[in-house]
C-alpha cells in the first residue's frame, strides 16, 4: 500500500487508526516492558563504563574472591558466558578451591585455580587487556592472586556488592552494596545495556545460582520485588530452578550430615536470654568427620531456626593456617558486620559476616563470650521475641 493511500484509509476509517494505535502500544510495551519494570539503579555513567570496557577488550580475565561461593562462581561464569558470546577470549581464575556443589555449571572445569595452575594463570593474565574483579572489594580478599593482578598494567573493572570498595585498586568501579548479589548486579548491568538477548541459557543458570546462594534461596536479603522480575526473566531463558536448587543443596556426603548432627547435639551452646548461640569446632573434630571444604556451608544459619533467635556465631579452626575462622549470621536490624568489625577483625554484610582471630580456640571462645556480653543490651531486647498472646502455645 502506498503511504498516501495508507494514511487516507487511516484518516477516513476509525478502525485503521485504532489498529495503528494498538500496533504502536504493543511494540512499545514489548520493548520497554522489562526496562520499565526494573528500578533504574545502574547509572548512565556505569552503563557507559561497561559498554566501553566490554566493547574495547579482546582478552578478558575474570577473578573472584578466595574460597569462592555460589555468587562468586555464578557471576564469574555468567560474565564469562556473556563475553564469550560477544566474541571475546575469556578466562576465569579463582584463588583456590571451590566447592563440589558448584561444579555442575557449564565450563566450571575450564576455571583455573591460581594456587595450582600458576603458569596457565599468569599466561592468561599477561595476555589480558581487561581484568574483571567480581564479588570482592579489596585485592587482599584474593590473596596471592591479588598481588599478581596488581602487577598487570591492563584495565581493572570491579563489579561488586560489598561495602566500601578500595577505589585506588581498581580503574573502573561498579559497586552496589544494596544488591543481594553480584549476579543480580550483573543482570541489571546487562539489562541496562539493553543486551539481555546475549544472556545464554548457561549464563541464566549461573546468575540464578548466584542469586539463590547469596539470598539463601530467597530467604534473606530478597525483599526487593525486582529480584523476582529478574528471576522471571532467567526462567524465560529456560532454566530449571528446581534442579539448580537441588544441585546446590543436595550434594553433600553422609559424613557432612553426621557432622551437622554432632555440631547441633554436642557443640551448640544456646544463650536464650541473649537470643544468641555459639559453636566452636576444632581441627580434630573436622578430621573425625572427613571434613571437606564446603561442609560448613550453611551450618551457621541453622541456630537461627530457634524461635526469637537473633545471632549465631561459629568458630572453626582453620585446616591450613594457625587461626580461627569466625562466621556470624543475624536477623532483621542486628548488624553482625559491626559485631565482626568490633570483635573479630572482620566485616561483611548486615546479616552475614565473618572474621579471623589469631589465637587458640579457648581464647577465641573467651573473646566471643565477652563480645556477646558487650552486646547484651542489643541482644536481650525482647521486642522481636515477644510471645503472641493470641497464640495458644499448648499443643
Ligand atoms: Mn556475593
Amino acid at each position: 500500500m502506498r503511504p498516501i493511500i495508507f494514511f487516507h484509509v487511516i484518516k477516513t476509517h476509525n478502525l485503521g487508526l485504532f489498529l495503528l494505535v494498538v500496533f504502536f502500544c504493543v511494540t512499545f510495551a514489548t520493548v520497554f516492558e522489562l526496562r520499565n519494570m526494573l528500578k533504574r539503579v545502574i547509572t548512565p555513567q556505569e552503563v557507559a563504563i561497561a559498554k566501553k570496557d566490554f566493547g574495547e577488550c579482546r582478552n578478558v580475565v575474570i577473578v573472584c574472591h578466595t574460597s569462592p561461593d555460589g555468587d562468586a562462581i555464578g557471576s564469574s561464569l555468567g560474565l564469562y558466558e556473556y563475553l564469550k558470546r560477544k566474541g571475546k577470549q575469556v578466562t576465569v581464575i579463582v584463588p583456590n578451591y571451590f566447592p563440589d556443589f558448584l561444579h555442575w555449571m557449564k565450563d566450571a572445569d575450564k576455571i583455573l585455580r591460581f594456587d595450582r595452575q600458576k603458569t596457565a594463570s599468569y599466561a592468561a593474565l599477561k595476555l589480558a587487556d581487561l581484568i574483571c574483579c567480581l564479588d570482592f572489594n579489596d585485592m587482599r580478599r584474593i590473596d596471592e592472586l591479588g598481588i599478581a593482578v596488581g602487577r598487570m598494567h591492563c584495565k581493572r573493572l570491579l563489579i561488586d556488592h560489598h561495602l566500601d570498595p578500595d577505589r585506588k585498586q581498581f580503574g573502573h568501579i561498579i559497586s552496589h552494596p544494596e544488591m543481594s548479589s553480584t549476579s543480580e548486579l550483573l543482570f541489571r548491568l546487562i539489562d541496562a545495556m539493553e543486551d539481555t538477548k546475549n544472556l545464554t541459557f548457561a549464563a541464566a543458570e549461573d546468575l540464578y545460582a548466584g542469586i539463590a546462594t547469596d539470598t539463601g534461596f530467597l530467604s534473606f536479603n530478597s525483599n526487593d520485588p525486582d529480584l523476582f522480575v529478574i528471576i522471571s526473566e532467567l526462567l524465560k531463558k529456560g532454566i530449571d530452578k528446581d534442579r539448580i536448587n537441588r544441585n546446590i543443596q543436595n550434594n553433600y556426603s553422609a559424613d557432612r550430615l553426621k557432622f551437622i548432627g554432632y555440631v547441633l547435639y554436642e557443640k551448640l551452646q544456646v544463650f536464650p536470654e541473649l537470643h544468641a548461640s555459639l559453636f566452636a569446632i576444632k581441627k580434630e573434630e573436622l578430621t573425625q568427620f572427613h571434613y571437606m571444604k564446603g561442609d560448613m556451608e550453611g551450618v551457621v544459619n541453622m541456630p537461627l531456626q530457634i524461635k526469637g533467635h537473633k545471632l549465631s556465631i561459629a568458630l572453626r579452626e582453620d585446616t591450613e593456617r594457625p587461626l580461627i575462622r569466625v562466621s556470624t549470621r543475624s536477623v532483621d536490624d542486628l548488624p553482625c558486620n559491626e559485631f565482626c568489625e568490633q570483635f573479630f577483625n572482620g566485616g561483611g554484610h548486615k546479616n552475614a559476616a565473618g572474621g579471623t582471630l589469631e589465637c587458640s580456640m579457648e581464647e577465641a571462645v573467651d573473646i566471643a563470650m565477652k563480645a556477646l556480653e558487650a552486646w547484651r543490651d542489643r541482644l536481650a531486647d525482647d521486642a522481636n521475641a515477644a510471645p503472641n498472646p493470641n497464640v495458644d502455645s499448648k499443643p
